[in-house]
C-alpha cells in the first residue's frame, strides 16, 4: 500500500469532520423531539462542568462571565472536531481503526448521556438518541472513507473497477493541477459528494429541529396568565434611585437580569404534568400541581438576588419583582418535624441546593416564585417555579426549575455546590459597587458625580462612604430605601481635580457592620473587599 497523498489525507480529515458533525446534529435533533433527553454535546458538557476543579471553574466564570457556557460548548465542539478530523485522517490508511476510534467516542458520549444528571428521560429515549449518533456518525464515516479510497494507485481510466460508476467519474479530481491525487488515488469523487451531501442534509434537518422544536415550556408559558397576587407589591417609593446616566436602574428587566446556572440547555418544564413534591421530615407530604400553587396565597415583593460568584465590583446581582407562594406557608402545610434543620431543593435538571430551614420559615418570607416582573418566570430564570430567598446567595437558596423540596438535616446530604467546596451556609455579604464613573474613565475637572449601589440583605444599608486616593471617608447620599432586601443606590459629589485618582467605596449595614477592606475571592462563601475605580481627570 502506498503512502496516502496530502490531498487524500485532507479528504480523510474532512470525512471525519463531516461524519461527526452530521451525527451530532442528528442526535441533537432527535433529542429535541424526545422530552427529557440530554443530547450528546450537552451531556459531555455537563460532565465537564461537574468534573472541572473548582479553581478552574471560578477562573472561567470570572474570565468569561455570562459567556462561560458558550466557551465550554465551544471547547467541547473544538475537541470533537479535532478528534473526528484525526480519526478520519487515520481512516485513510486504516478504516477499521478509524471506525473503532469513532465508535469509542460514541460510546463515551453515550455513557455521558445515559448517566446525565439533567436527563429525565428513560433509557429508551437516550438509547434512541445514542443510536442515531452511532448510525449517522459511523455509517457516514464508513461511506465517506470508502469514497476517499486508500491512496492505492488509480486503476487506468476505463479499467477493470467493479465498483459501479467509479471508473467513469474518476478522471478529474479536485483542481486540474492536482496531479498527485489524480495519479495515485482511487478517490471516487461522485460517491464522496453523494455521501457528503446526504450527511449535510441529515445534519441540517437535525439543526432545524433543534432550532424550531422542543421547548414545550414555551407554549405553556405563552398560554399562561398569572392571577393578580392576593398581596400586591407596595408601590415603589419615590426617590429609590437617582436619575444618573450609568447608574444601575432600581429594577432589572427580565432581559437584563443576570443568569447563572449549570444548565447548558434551558430545562424544558411544561405546566402539563408539573408537580412540586414537598416531603422528607414532614407529617403530610404534599404533591402540588402548578394550579395548586396558583390557588395558594400569592405574594408580590421586590427582592435583590445575588450570586456568590460575584467578584468585588461585579454585576452578578440584580433586583426584580417576584410573585410567589410564601415558602413558610407551604412548609407549615406539610408540617415540618422538630429535628429538621434544612431543605434540600432539586431542579428538573438535577441541580440541588441546601437551605437552612430558619431562612425559609422566618419573616424574611422566602418565596416559591412563579412570576418575575409581572410575567411568568422566563425560561432561563426557572419557568415554571423557582425559589427566591432574601439574604442568601443563589446557590443555596434560589433553585430554578424547582420540582422537589425535601425537608431534611444538613448532616444527611450535600448539595451541588457544597459538594464542590462551597460553604454550606451562605448569607449574602455586605457589598457596595461604584457604577459611575467607570474604570479608567477620563473626566473633566470640576464637580463630578460618583454613584453606585450597595446591598445588605436582609438587614438593609445604613451608610455608604467614598474616599479619594486613600484620604478621609466622605458620607455619600443614600437613595430612599425600598426595603431591606433590595439594593440601595448612593451618590457623592466629587470636586475632581486634575490627575489620576483612585475612588473607593464601603458600606455599613443596620447591624453596624462596615465592609472589610480585606479582599477574599468568591470561593467558598463570597468575595469581600472595597470596590475601587481609577480615573483620569483633566
Ligand atoms: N436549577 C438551578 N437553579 C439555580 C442554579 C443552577 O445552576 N441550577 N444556580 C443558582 C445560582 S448560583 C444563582 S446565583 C441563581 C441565579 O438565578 P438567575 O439565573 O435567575 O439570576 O440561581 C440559582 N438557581
Ligand atoms: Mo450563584
Amino acid at each position: 500500500m502506498s503512502t496516502p497523498t496530502a490531498s487524500t489525507r485532507a479528504l480523510g480529515a474532512v470525512s471525519g469532520l463531516v461524519a461527526a458533525t452530521a451525527g451530532v446534529l442528528a442526535a441533537h435533533g432527535t433529542a429535541a423531539l424526545l422530552p427529557g433527553v440530554t443530547p450528546p454535546v450537552t451531556a459531555v458538557g455537563n460532565r465537564a462542568i461537574d468534573w472541572t476543579p473548582q479553581p478552574v471553574k471560578d477562573w472561567a466564570i470570572e474570565t468569561f462571565g455570562a459567556a462561560d457556557k458558550a466557551v465550554l460548548v465551544g471547547g467541547v465542539l473544538l475537541t470533537v472536531a479535532l478528534l473526528a478530523g484525526a480519526t478520519g485522517l487515520i481512516g485513510v490508511r486504516r478504516r477499521g481503526t478509524a471506525l473503532a476510534l469513532l465508535a469509542g467516542l460514541v460510546v463515551l458520549a453515550s455513557a455521558a448521556m445515559f448517566t446525565d444528571r439533567a436527563s429525565t428521560a428513560g433509557p429508551v429515549g437516550q438509547g434512541l438518541t445514542a443510536t442515531v449518533l452511532a448510525v449517522v456518525g459511523l455509517g457516514g464515516l464508513w461511506w465517506l472513507l470508502d469514497a476517499v479510497g486508500t491512496g492505492r494507485p488509480a486503476v487506468p481510466v476505463g479499467g477493470l473497477r467493479s465498483r459501479a460508476g467509479a471508473a467513469t467519474t474518476r478522471t478529474r479530481v479536485l483542481r486540474s493541477d492536482d496531479t498527485d491525487l489524480e495519479a495515485t488515488s482511487d478517490f471516487d469523487r461522485r460517491r464522496f459528494l453523494q455521501a457528503a451531501g446526504a450527511l449535510a442534509a441529515v445534519g441540517a434537518a437535525g439543526g432545524v429541529v433543534v432550532e424550531t422544536g422542543g421547548a414545550a415550556a414555551v407554549a405553556s408559558r405563552d398560554a399562561l396568565r398569572l392571577p393578580a397576587p392576593a398581596v400586591p407589591a407596595v408601590p415603589v417609593p419615590d426617590g429609590v434611585s437617582f436619575e444618573l446616566p450609568g447608574l444601575t436602574p432600581h429594577l432589572t428587566s427580565n432581559a437584563d437580569f443576570y443568569r447563572v446556572d449549570t444548565a447548558l440547555t434551558v430545562p424544558d418544564v411544561p405546566l402539563e404534568g408539573y408537580r412540586l413534591r414537598i416531603h422528607g421530615l414532614v407529617d403530610h407530604p404534599l404533591e402540588l400541581t402548578f394550579s395548586d400553587l396558583l390557588d395558594r396565597r400569592l405574594v408580590e415583593r421586590r427582592i435583590t438576588l445575588t450570586c456568590v460568584s460575584n467578584p468585588v465590583g461585579g454585576d452578578l446581582v440584580d433586583n426584580a419583582t417576584w410573585i410567589g407562594v410564601p415558602m413558610r406557608e407551604l412548609l407549615a402545610e406539610a408540617g415540618v418535624q422538630q429535628h429538621a434543620d434544612a431543605v434540600k431543593s432539586t431542579s428538573a435538571d438535577g441541580f440541588t441546593a441546601g437551605t437552612p430551614l430558619e431562612a425559609l420559615t422566618d419573616d424574611r418570607e422566602a418565596l416559591v416564585a412563579i412570576g418575575m416582573n409581572g410575567e411568568p418566570l422566563p425560561l432561563e430564570h426557572g419557568f415554571p417555579v423557582r425559589m427566591v430567598t432574601p439574604g442568601l446567595y443563589g446557590y443555596v437558596s434560589a433553585t430554578k426549575w424547582l420540582v422537589d423540596l425535601k425537608v431534611t438535616r444538613f448532616a444527611d446530604f450535600s448539595a451541588y455546590w457544597t459538594s464542590r467546596g462551597y460553604a454550606e451556609r451562605a448569607p449574602i455579604k455586605l457589598s457596595s459597587r461604584i457604577d459611575v464613573p467607570g474604570s479608567f474613565e477620563r473626566l473633566d475637572s470640576g464637580r463630578r458625580v460618583v454613584a453606585g449601589v450597595a446591598w445588605a440583605q436582609p438587614h438593609g444599608i445604613d451608610a455608604v462612604e467614598v474616599r479619594v486616593d486613600g484620604g478621609d471617608w466622605q458620607q455619600a447620599e443614600l437613595a430612599e430605601e425600598d426595603s431591606t432586601v433590595t439594593w440601595r443606590p448612593w451618590r457623592w459629589d466629587w470636586p475632581a481635580e486634575p490627575g489620576t485618582h483612585r475612588l473607593e467605596v464601603r458600606a455599613t449595614d443596620r447591624t453596624g457592620e462596615t465592609q472589610t477592606s480585606q479582599r477574599v475571592p468568591v470561593a467558598p462563601d463570597g468575595s469581600t473587599g472595597w470596590h475601587s475605580v481609577t480615573v483620569t481627570v483633566t
